[in-house]
């Protein structure tokens, strides 16, 4: 029923096995410069239990910035043999060394998380990620040969390769990003194509925030199930936390990582079920172990059990980033927000943007909205009314109502690899 015997242990032996773990980890951080100033005087007999990991300091962005590039490695660069770096959605990126041990144990994760998600070794997966230091690439590329599953790296971009490959080798999983599915189904579409006749049965979304509505949307239009999948370079890549069959919130591998959410303002843990700041560490990674890492990604623990019996815990969909957050009269505001409205509206096409604009001395948002080419008439009025109704379900959203500018299907530039959800152009133009 599970691909690791790790899978099915019970919370106590979780919680065992974390504890141990997590005393071997300071051991062994300190071996790198960093953490051997900063543990210096940290005697590892302080940690009983696991969630004795509140009395280790975090490590943060900044720090991996003024360590980079080997401030972390525990041992000489001869023993590594890969190197990746975060996409850096937020400034200069950060470079994450792997040994050849490391890269194994990455692997087997992958490969019991695609397990998880109903993949099997008599599947065949494209990776539609771009290769090189992103690790949706390689990550995903040794889990799927892990696993034993023929493996198509067909990388990012060219739809129509994509297509012919899907078709040609009877493509069962799709590596997928969620902004390009939705454009990719859309493209399958234009160039003939019925979604529902093409041989793909899975898709694996991650790599950027998305909601349920885009989820819903994603399995509509390509007739495929989609699994939400988390990772993080700072924390190997993908395959920290992934959905299984029950489509019901990500397993974090708690043998390979402890999670803790925390409140970003005051760093303590938030009550259990509450939103927060998920702070990860690594309890495998040999090579340059990271503790207590602030994501400043937000999620919540999901309470209670999953119905297939992992007790690793579940967390839910990526809210948003700490840093995505804006604040526009006084309201605060995540992407997220703006996306479920929009995925929910049937008119609505598949891509938007956000834009962030001043007016006169006030901060406003504008969302450019795609319509689908079928709702796109010539009559203004109905097009006024469909903005409209746009602005007010944002407004009964996000509580305040943003201007709504309607644009053709397709019309928005698609970036590659991860999408730009918000533009800032406060300081670029004025409105009058
Ligand atoms: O995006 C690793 C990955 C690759 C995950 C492929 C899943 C699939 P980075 O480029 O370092 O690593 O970006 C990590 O992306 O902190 C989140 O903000 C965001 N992110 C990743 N997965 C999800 C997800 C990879 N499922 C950053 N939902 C993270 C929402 C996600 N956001």
């Amino acid at each position: 029923m599970y691909y690791h015997p790790e899978e099915s242990f019970k919370r106590s032996e979780l919680d065992k096995l974390q504890t141990e773990r997590l005393r071997a980890v300071v051991e062994n951080a300190k071996k790198s410069p960093f953490y051997g100033s900063l543990l210096k005087d940290f005697d590892v007999s302080e940690l009983n239990t696991a969630k004795d990991i509140t009395k280790l300091p975090f490590t943060t962005k900044d720090d991996l910035r003024s360590q980079y590039p080997y401030g972390l490695l525990t041992r000489p660069l001869d023993d590594f043999v890969r190197l990746h770096a975060s996409s850096g959605t937020t400034g200069s990126p950060t470079a994450i060394l792997y040994t050849q041990n490391d890269i194994d144990l990455w692997a087997a994760l992958m490969a019991r998380s695609m397990y998880a998600a109903g993949i099997r070794r008599s599947d065949v997966l494209q990776n539609t990620s771009g290769y090189g230091l992103f690790t949706g690439g390689l990550g995903i590329h040794y889990g799927s040969e892990r696993l034993g599953c023929l493996t198509v790296p067909a990388g990012a971009g060219n739809t129509r390769r994509q297509i012919k490959l899907i078709r040609d080798f009877n493509v069962t999983v799709l590596h997928i990003i969620p902004s390009f599915a939705l454009y990719f189904a859309q493209k399958v579409a234009e160039e003939g194509f019925d979604p529902a006749e093409m041989p793909w049965k899975i898709a694996l979304i991650g790599a950027e925030p998305h909601t349920e509505e885009t989820r819903q949307r994603i399995e509509e239009l390509m007739h495929i199930k989609a699994y939400n999948s988390y990772g993080l370079t700072e924390m190997n890549g993908p395959g920290v936390a992934f959905e299984c069959t029950e489509q019901s919130g990500m397993h974090v591998w708690e043998d390979a990582y402890i999670a803790e959410i925390i409140d970003p303002a005051t760093g303590e843990h938030v009550p259990e079920g509450e939103i927060g700041e998920l702070v990860m560490t690594t309890l495998t990674r040999e090579g340059m172990p990271i503790i207590r890492y602030r994501t400043r990604d937000l999620t919540r623990f999901i309470p209670g059990q999953c119905a297939c019996g992992r007790e690793h815990r579940r967390i839910d969909r990526i809210a948003g980033r700490v840093d995505d957050m804006f604040i526009v009269k006084g309201v605060n505001i995540y992407p997220m927000q703006i996306e479920q409205v929009l995925m929910s509206m049937p008119e609505v096409g598949q891509n938007y943007v956000i834009e962030l604009i001043r007016e006169g001395f006030m901060d406003q948002i504008r969302v450019k909205v795609e319509v689908k080419e079928d709702y796109f008439v010539e009559d203004m009025r109905v097009l006024q009314k469909l903005q409209k109704s746009i602005a007010s379900r944002l407004c009964n959203e996000v509580l305040v109502t943003p201007r709504v500018e309607l644009v053709m299907h397709d019309s928005i530039p698609k970036t590659a690899g991860k999408a730009i959800r918000v533009v800032d152009l406060r300081d670029k133009e004025e409105e009058g």
